[in-house]
């Protein structure tokens, strides 16, 4: 931070300035708190609406207020208790920020420790809201930012205002004596606090209304019961799951489900409003809309995504329990003719992706409209209201997700977003596995050390681990369970591990008997290769 302090505060013998100017300085702390407001509400357009501090300050208060304030509130107020709410946390707001202010000029760096406080306190709140991702804390942080910067801009030129209606004080404190005179200061100070005033609510209300048209998605999203399953999935076996601690999960939540996407700003799609047209090359044109497809019979899929773009040993993987329905039956109505080889889906902000659309009629291919992720409605940064899931097709040709439309179409004649990128026109999930345990870097004790992790090659599935410690022969290690081809697979292999540094790698056959190669591959323009392999420390 780059801000010059000039501090307003005189030894005692020099005497304050003989104009009070607290009022002003009041105003400059309650104009740094709307510059906090602001950029805390725009940033959280690009963050979420879940990190919208205000909000969740408010939510936060009403969860710790004691029943009997709550009850006290509801009495006086009625339905009316939580615009009562804010107004009491705008005076609240409004004191505590003018009184920071007026310290900020008599005590430097108070009244910015105040915001400081103030801004933690945020991020507290922020944070401990139901749902909430670490990412959501950045609004309050900025915001905070703001605001410490804002608060000694303004009082700078306060101070050159004062010091320039009180001669000879000016000259005493200040080496360069304000040069244009009162007038030209006090016009300086009046138009910072009038411009950071004026571009934080503009700013700040535009953003409000955006994330509140996102906060109305999220709660048409909590009011959706999905319909039961017409074909449910087996439950996950207990033995996919391996009793090794800090290996991957073999069902990843939504929260820690990887998102990959070209949206600045989630989508916000009213279900009431979504619809889904099929056209192109097709025999009979459909429009499905979102109640319709949720009366089709829906089927339940346990499915494992991923990534083009990660690396060998990335984290941009992640399997899920979908619910939608098959997307053959919705082509089969719509006939598509002969010569067409690709869909081409289209998202409500416009990213495309282009399918064969051979796997996507496939009898044994369970591609889905999906409308549902781990018995919960999408999650909106998942693709609320419906996404496609594809297995065996990496995300950025298949997974489309805020979808709209479905072209049927040739790939002579269109390409999806990633394709005129760099990317392959086809993208399969390749053969990969992946050691999560022991970490790389680490150090463990000499016996034995469980080396575990995943493998996958969805839709092909998963044969044979195996393990290699240094240069030593490479070993079987022991698969667990696997629902099916479509799912990634967990291994284990116990290792008697003896003191020094050792390298671990690993390397999976298909279901196929394809055998993971060796040689390294970045993920452009198809999908990394190479064996994972971690450094370990054994004590
Ligand atoms: N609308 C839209 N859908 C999209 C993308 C996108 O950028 N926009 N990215 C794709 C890519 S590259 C991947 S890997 C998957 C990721 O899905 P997830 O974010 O639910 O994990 O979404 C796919 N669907
Ligand atoms: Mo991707």
């Amino acid at each position: 931070m780059s801000v010059r302090l000039e501090t307003p505060v005189e030894p005692a013998s020099a005497g304050m300035p003989p104009r009070a100017s607290s009022g002003w300085a009041a105003l400059a702390g309650v104009v740094s708190f709307v510059a906090w407001a602001g950029a805390a509400e725009a940033a959280a357009v690009v963050t979420g609406p879940g990190g919208s501090p205000l909000l969740a300050v408010g939510s936060a208060v009403i969860d710790l207020a004691p029943a009997a304030a709550k009850d006290t509130m509801v009495g006086l107020f009625g339905t009316g208790d939580k615009v009562a709410l804010g107004v009491l946390m705008a005076v609240v707001l409004v004191i505590v920020t003018g009184l920071a202010g007026v310290a900020e000029q008599h005590r430097p760096p108070l009244g910015r420790v105040v915001f400081g406080v103030g801004g933690a306190l945020a991020v507290a709140a922020v944070l401990t809201r139901a749902g909430s991702g670490s990412l959501d804390a950045a609004p309050a942080v900025i915001g905070t930012v703001v605001a410490v910067v804002v608060l000694p801009g303004l009082l700078r030129r306060l101070w050159r205002w004062r010091l320039s209606t009180t001669p000879g004080w000016a000259a005493a404190t200040e080496p360069t004596p304000p040069l244009g005179g009162a007038p030209v200061e006090r016009r300086s100070f009046l138009t910072a606090i009038g411009l950071t005033s004026a571009v934080a609510v503009v700013v700040g209300a535009g953003a409000r209304v955006i994330n509140a048209g996102r906060a109305d998605v999220a709660a048409l999203r909590d009011g959706i019961a999905l319909p039961e399953a017409a074909v449910t999935a087996e439950p996950v076996p207990a033995g996919a799951s391996l009793d090794v601690p800090g290996i991957t999960p073999y069902v990843t939540s939504n929260e820690d489900f990887y998102r990959i996407d070209t949206a600045l700003r989630v989508p916000s799609i009213d279900p009431a409003e979504w619809s889904l047209r099929i056209h192109g090359l097709v025999e009979n044109e459909i429009v499905v809309s979102f109640d319709e497809l949720l009366a089709l019979p829906l089927e339940e899929h346990l499915a494992t995504l991923s990534c083009v773009s990660n690396e060998v040993g990335g984290d941009l993987i992640g399997t899920a329990l979908w619910l939608g329905h098959p997307i053959r039956t919705l082509l089969a109505r719509a006939v598509p003719t002969a010569g067409a080889d690709m869909v081409l889906s289209t998202s409500e902000d416009g990213f495309t992706a282009g399918t064969p659309l051979d796997v996507l009629t496939d009898e044994g291919t369970d591609a889905l409209l999906a409308v549902g992720m781990n018995g919960q409605p999408l999650p909106q940064e998942h693709g609320f209201p419906v996404r496609m899931v594809v297995p065996g097709l990496f995300g950025y040709v298949s997974a489309t997700k805020w979808v709209v439309d479905l072209e049927v179409t040739r790939f002579a004649d269109a390409e999806g977003y990633w394709t005129p990128r760099g990317w392959d026109a086809l993208g399969p999930v390749k053969l990969e596995s992946r050691v999560d345990v022991p970490a790389s870097g680490t150090s463990v004790d000499a016996g034995t050390v469980p080396i575990a992790g995943v493998a996958w090659h969805p839709h092909t599935g998963v044969a044979r681990v195996e393990v290699q410690i240094d240069e030593e022969p490479w070993v079987d290690a022991q698969l667990a369970d696997s629902v099916s081809a479509d799912t990634w697979v967990q291994w284990v292999h116990r290792w008697e591990a003896t003191s020094g540094r050792h390298t671990v790698r690993v390397r999976a056959t298909g279901a196929d008997g394809e055998v993971q190669r060796e040689a390294r591959m970045a993920p452009a323009p198809n999908g990394a290769e190479g064996w994972d392999e971690h450094q370990v420390t054994v004590r």
